[in-house]
């Protein structure tokens, strides 16, 4: 019988919220890691969230999970995140009314400077950072600025629920199963900036290019609005925002990233430009990756048109200017 390897010790921040809730199950029974690794469970609440938390984590205890050999609660960033080689930070401010952008952008951009400071003092020297938390392209940044001593292509935020609300959307509409399609992407900001590129998309081998042509209409006019603002139509309908969705493409931009993507296809993932595209070096946008032994690569030579390109900037311009308000803090 082959021993199992030393655990593995995760953070999740935001642990008693609703993502929380939908993802540290996920987690604890393999489908992130493996169903052979081990793990040891770092949660980082507020203090007024310390007592749900321990009601997860009863849940978790009376899970039995094989895999889970501990849980670590804590209401301190520093304790939370001593020696962790993953980090999910997914608890951040949401809006309130009469708050305008900027006091979200400067409101994270605190939390995730002090998480990001404590990650450099504390974290493993190769952990990896998702952020999920919102506005999550800039609060990855916030957080890579402030841990100048880890690698900063250790840190991305997550884009994939945008890819998987892209793939279904385009699924339903060409009537297959989503397993037909390969190499989409999601560019730029999870936002309602973003831009849903099916330029490059294959069915089942073959191009889509085509067939988008006849159908620009729907593709300009429907499809990337709904994709970009299928969060808000979640909202409507349930009456909170997505959890599960975001819990599984959490888990599955984890999962690509340490076991690489499949043959053929990439995924979406926003990560510290290296320039390409014209877009500057740093800059956290989503951009199409390919991954393999635990690292990714962003591609850099897809041909992209004029109505791409024009796409791609204005989501750049919103990043550049959510960079600025956080560059003030
Ligand atoms: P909830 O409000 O249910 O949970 C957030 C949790 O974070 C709360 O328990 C809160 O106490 C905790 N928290 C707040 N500040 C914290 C801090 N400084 N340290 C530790 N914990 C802290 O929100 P939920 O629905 O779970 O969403 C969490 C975040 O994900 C939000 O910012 C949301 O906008 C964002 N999302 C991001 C998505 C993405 O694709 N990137 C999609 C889903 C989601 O909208």
């Amino acid at each position: 019988m082959s021993e199992a390897p030393p655990a593995v010790r995760v953070a999740v921040t935001g642990a008693a919220g609703q993502i929380g809730y939908a993802l540290l199950f996920r987690i604890a029974s393999g489908q992130m890691l493996g169903e052979q690794q081990p793990i040891i469970l770092h949660l980082l609440e507020v203090p007024a969230a310390m007592q749900a938390l321990e009601g997860v984590v009863m849940e978790i205890n009376d899970c039995a999970f094989p895999l889970v050999q501990d849980c670590v609660l804590s209401d301190d960033p520093a304790q939370a995140f001593r020696d962790v080689q993953y980090a999910l930070l997914v608890g951040s401010k949401p809006r309130t009314a009469g708050m305008e952008r900027s006091d979200l952008l400067t409101e994270n951009g605190g939390i995730f400077k002090v998480q990001g400071q404590a990650l450099n003092s504390h974290a493993a020297r190769d952990v990896k950072v998702l952020v999920v938390g919102n506005p999550a392209n800039s609060n990855a940044w916030a957080a890579m600025q402030n841990a100048p001593d880890l690698p900063p292509r250790n840190f991305a935020a997550l884009t994939r629920l945008d890819h998987n609300r892209a793939l279904a959307q385009l699924a339903a509409k060409l009537n297959c199963p989503v397993a037909d399609l390969r190499r989409l992407t999601i560019w730029g900001n999870h936002s309602t900036t973003q831009y849903p590129d099916l330029a490059h998309v294959t069915v089942r081998g073959q191009p889509l290019k085509e067939w988008l042509v006849t159908e620009q209409d729907w593709y300009r006019q429907e499809y990337i609005p709904r994709v970009a603002r299928r969060g808000a139509e979640i909202i409507a309908a349930r009456g909170s925002s997505s959890a599960a969705s975001a819990a599984n493409a959490a888990v599955a931009h984890i999962r690509d990233w340490i076991m690489g993507t499949p043959e053929g296809d990439w995924t979406s993932m926003a990560v510290a430009s290296d320039g390409s595209y014209g877009i500057p070096a740093g800059l956290v946008y989503s951009f199409p990756v390919r991954c393999h032994g635990g690292d990714y690569q962003i591609i850099t030579d897809l041909a992209i048109d004029h109505f791409s390109r024009q796409m791609m900037q204005a989501t750049r311009t919103e990043l550049e200017q959510e960079r600025e308000v956080m560059a003030t803090l």
